[in-house]
This record gives C-alpha cells, sequence and structure tokens, in this order.
C-alpha cells in the first residue's frame, strides 16, 4: 500500500517548485510527481525542502487516487490518462493559478489578466511598465515568467497576469478587475481537438472578471455571455472605446497621442498600446502614465526586433513567432515597406494549420524554410529555398538580399525541434548576423 498524500504537485518545472513553496508554506507537504527522469526543478526540491518525496519519470496512480487537491503545471495535458483518472474520480484537479486566485480574493488587491494568442508578453510588460510609471505596488507574472504563487511572497496592491490556455484550463475562480484576451489564432493544436476548445479555455477568463476587454477586430475574442465590457480596435471606436482616428489614438471621441508618437512599430503593437491603456485606466491608472510609457516602450527582444542593418539590408528577429498568426501579423506590419521582404522560416508547427499562411507569403520575395515542419512552409510558395541550418539560411539570405530590402527570421512554429527555447534561436539569428559586420 502506498503511502497516503492528501496534496499532489504534479511537474517539477517553475510552477510545480512555486507550489510546493506554498503549500510548504501552509504547513502541508506534498508528495511530487514528475514525467521526466531528471525534472528541473529536482536540485531545488531536494535543496530547500528535503522533506519533500519526488517521484520523477512517471505518473503513480496509486498516490493520485488517495489524493484529496491535485495541483497540475501547464505543460502537462489534463487528458494525460493518469491525470483523467482522478478527475473521473471526482478529485480536485487544480493550477496553480487557481490557489492564486483564491489566495487573492482574500485580499484588495486587484489583478488584470491578459491571454490572447499573441502579444501576450508585449501587453503584459506594457502595463507592468505603466504601473511602475504611475508609482503604484504592483507585481507582474504568470506565463510571462514568474509563477503567479510566487508574487503573493510579497503581497502588492495590483497582480498583472499573463495567462496561457493551459494555466486557464485549471483556473475556475479567479476574479480580475479586467480581463482581456487579445486575439486568437490557432497555436498549440497538440493539446487541443479544434481552435474553439483552445479558444473556450482562454475565454475562461471571463468568466469571473468585473471587466471584459476584447478586440473588436477578432470576433473570436468576444465574450459568451453578456459581461461588463469594452473593446480595442486599430478602426473608429464608438462611445467610450479605445481605437484609432485621424492618426490618434483615442478613446471615444477623445483624443489621446498621436500614433506617429508610439514607439512600438507595426499596427499590430498599436493594438497592445489601446489595450494596454484601457486595462491600466481600468485599475485607476492616469493617462499621463499611459503616455509617457508609449513614446519609449520599442519592444522586447526576439519580437519583430531589429537586430542589424548591414550593406543597406534590415535583419528582424522575430523568433518569438511561434505560430502562424504571429507571422501573419509581422508581415502584415511590414508590407508598406518599399524594398522586398526575405522570409525564414519552419520549425515545430505543433499540429496548426500551416495553409493560413498562404496569403502572407504573397507579399515575401523568397521564401527559405528550415526545421521540422520547413518542407510543409516551402510547399506553400514556388521557388522556396530548403536549407538545413540557421547558419546556412541567414548566408542565403544575404546572398540575395540588396540595398533596402528586409530579411526577417518569424518562423511561424515553435524552436524545439532545433533548439532548446524561441530565445536560443533568436540568439543564433542574431549572432550569425552581427558577425557579418566582422567579416
Ligand atoms: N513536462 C513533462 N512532464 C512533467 C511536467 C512537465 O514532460 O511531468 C514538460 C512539459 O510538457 C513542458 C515542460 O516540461 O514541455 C515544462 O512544463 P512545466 O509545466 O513544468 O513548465 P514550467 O517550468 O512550470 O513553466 C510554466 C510555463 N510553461 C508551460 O506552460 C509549458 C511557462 O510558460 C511559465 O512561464 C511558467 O509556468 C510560470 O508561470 C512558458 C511557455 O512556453 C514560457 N508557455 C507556453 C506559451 O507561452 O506558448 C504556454
Ligand atoms: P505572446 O506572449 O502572446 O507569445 P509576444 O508579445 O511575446 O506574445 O509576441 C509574440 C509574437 O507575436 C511576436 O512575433 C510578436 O511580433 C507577435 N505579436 C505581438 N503582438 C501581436 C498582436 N497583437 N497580434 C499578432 N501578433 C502579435
Amino acid at each position: 500500500m502506498a503511502q497516503q498524500y492528501s496534496h499532489i504537485v504534479l511537474g517539477l518545472g517553475a510552477t510545480g517548485l512555486s507550489v510546493v513553496r506554498y503549500l510548504c508554506g501552509r504547513g502541508i507537504t506534498p508528495l511530487v510527481m514528475d514525467s521526466r527522469a531528471a525534472p528541473p526543478g529536482a536540485d531545488v526540491l531536494a535543496a530547500e525542502f528535503p522533506q519533500v518525496q519526488l517521484v520523477a519519470g512517471g505518473f503513480d496512480c496509486r498516490y493520485l487516487v488517495q489524493a484529496e487537491q491535485i495541483v497540475i503545471s501547464p505543460g502537462i495535458a489534463c487528458e494525460t490518462p493518469e491525470v483523467r483518472v482522478a478527475f473521473d474520480m471526482g478529485i480536485e484537479v487544480i493550477g496553480d493559478v487557481e490557489l492564486f486566485a483564491r489566495e487573492v480574493s482574500k485580499t484588495d488587491a486587484k489583478v488584470i489578466g491578459i491571454t490572447g494568442s499573441n502579444g501576450k508578453t508585449t501587453v503584459t510588460t506594457l502595463v507592468g511598465e505603466i504601473a511602475e510609471a504611475s508609482g503604484c505596488s504592483y507585481a507582474v507574472g504568470g506565463n510571462i515568467g514568474v509563477p503567479a504563487l510566487d508574487l503573493l511572497l510579497e503581497p502588492k496592491d495590483l497582480y498583472i497576469l499573463e495567462l496561457s490556455s493551459f494555466q486557464l484550463e485549471t483556473t475556475h475562480s479567479l476574479q480580475c478587475a479586467i480581463a482581456t484576451c487579445l486575439n486568437v489564432s490557432e497555436d498549440h493544436m497538440d493539446r487541443y481537438n479544434d481552435i474553439e476548445s483552445y479558444r473556450q479555455a482562454k475565454l475562461k477568463l471571463y468568466d469571473q472578471t468585473k471587466m471584459v476587454l476584447f478586440n473588436r477586430e477578432d470576433p473570436l475574442t468576444i465574450p459568451n455571455h453578456p459581461a461588463n465590457q469594452n473593446s480595442f480596435g486599430l478602426d473608429v471606436p464608438s462611445d467610450d472605446a479605445w481605437g484609432i482616428a485621424g492618426g490618434m489614438l483615442v478613446l471615444g471621441s477623445s483624443p489621446i497621442m498621436p500614433v506617429s508618437d508610439v514607439a512600438l512599430v507595426g499596427s499590430h503593437n498599436h493594438a497592445n498600446v489601446l489595450a494596454a491603456m484601457a486595462l491600466t485606466t481600468a485599475v485607476g491608472i492616469a493617462r499621463e502614465y499611459q503616455v509617457a510609457v508609449a513614446k519609449v516602450f520599442n519592444g522586447l527582444a526576439h519580437r519583430c526586433e531589429t537586430v542589424a542593418e548591414v550593406d543597406g539590408v534590415t535583419y528582424i528577429n522575430d523568433s518569438k513567432a511561434t505560430n502562424v498568426g504571429a507571422t501573419v501579423a509581422a508581415i502584415d506590419g511590414l508590407s508598406d515597406h518599399l524594398g522586398e521582404l526575405i522570409l525564414i522560416a519552419g520549425g515545430d508547427s505543433k499540429g496548426a494549420d500551416l495553409a493560413n499562411l498562404e496569403p502572407v507569403l504573397e507579399k515575401v520575395s523568397q521564401l527559405i524554410t528550415l526545421g521540422r515542419d520547413g518542407d510543409k512552409i516551402a510547399a506553400l510558395k514556388s521557388d522556396a529555398i530548403k536549407v538545413a541550418t540557421m547558419a546556412e539560411a541567414v548566408a542565403v539570405a544575404r546572398e540575395i538580399a540588396t540595398p533596402g530590402d528586409i530579411v526577417i527570421l518569424s518562423p511561424a512554429c515553435a524552436s524545439l525541434d532545433m533548439y532548446p527555447n524561441y530565445m536560443a534561436r533568436g540568439e543564433e539569428f542574431r549572432s550569425l548576423v552581427v558577425a557579418f559586420d566582422a567579416q
């Protein structure tokens, strides 16, 4: 007979460790299980929580079926057979964000929730920068990096959370002051049966929120049920909604600032700025701080980031474009550019329908593909050049490009078939380009 544990933590990455920290801080010693033989948090667990037992290399049902509560990490699918057994037995299976929600509901703190297929990290960072400029007491976390529960170690008045569909699947009582789903396009199709089930996971964020902020131009972000709501979009807004009119960012008919003063480039980023302004307005942060940040925040690494201009050719690193929607936004955003556009794409498509790339590939003069699903992307455009490595891709692009052209790495795929993460992929692109200067 296996020893009985009331609480089981599934997964020992950043999330699993934060849950162990939270439970142990409340006098509960959980059992931790991870399907990996050597989970990344094993050393920290042994050093900081020697009393906590780890079962690595699989999920042992004998423990699961006796638990009262299972806290599952976002990287583990709820449909994993051992987890399904627990669900079917009526055992509570929740995520770290649900525990966070239950704690925060005992306080007066406000939460801003941000989800969507693309732009989450950009908007979450913008909101954090605006909060910082205003001098309020805030913390930023969730899918962006610091697990939500770790934010509670230093209590704040405002929590700004980036939330993935995986986290939202196992979150049921998060009550945000305002919550947004920025956009919905196919992603993570290896974890969902179809885009509708992925969308419904994202829209769970709206369930208890005091105010919903949706994207007028993306019908998939509209709430299922009537709600206290507002919207943003790149069109002229009505009433008190956020939009663009006469070259100005506007709230209803009130001008805020010229679009040309926004430091971020690309129309998708103007939508991101409007969303950040709407979110911070809902928690009482003044316009002057929103405008000040919009004027200076010029983006994050690996997201449509200009790496260098070499021989008159601009090289852009958009390695964070890990799905089709992000690559479409990048190409659309650059389509006013006068020179040719050379696109490097490919990697692990996570089961996405790559045909959705086809319309924007017309705006690309040369397509260069690599990675596991590179051939599938190459099949969408005649004369695509298939290569095996990033070094080859960059060398071929350099050979083809002439002054005034743009070479962009915007893979429309995850990096994990060739790299540890999208940052490593972007860094390799960057270092290959920077090395041109030295030649
Ligand atoms: N894994 C196993 N077996 C296990 C547990 C995990 O194989 O038993 C694998 C997962 O399939 C995954 C990896 O290990 O490939 C990491 O999973 P995890 O749940 O342990 O991840 P954490 O380290 O806890 O990080 C998670 C988020 N990761 C995922 O959702 C996969 C991080 O988002 C997030 O920053 C962190 O919690 C804190 O909240 C990363 C991410 O890639 C950036 N998110 C996806 C995305 O943005 O597209 C959703
Ligand atoms: P996420 O955290 O949702 O992955 P990021 O802000 O990290 O979003 O951006 C990821 C990718 O999506 C980048 O390639 C970026 O250029 C692109 N992107 C950013 N904002 C948007 C948007 N509003 N719509 C479509 N694509 C976007």
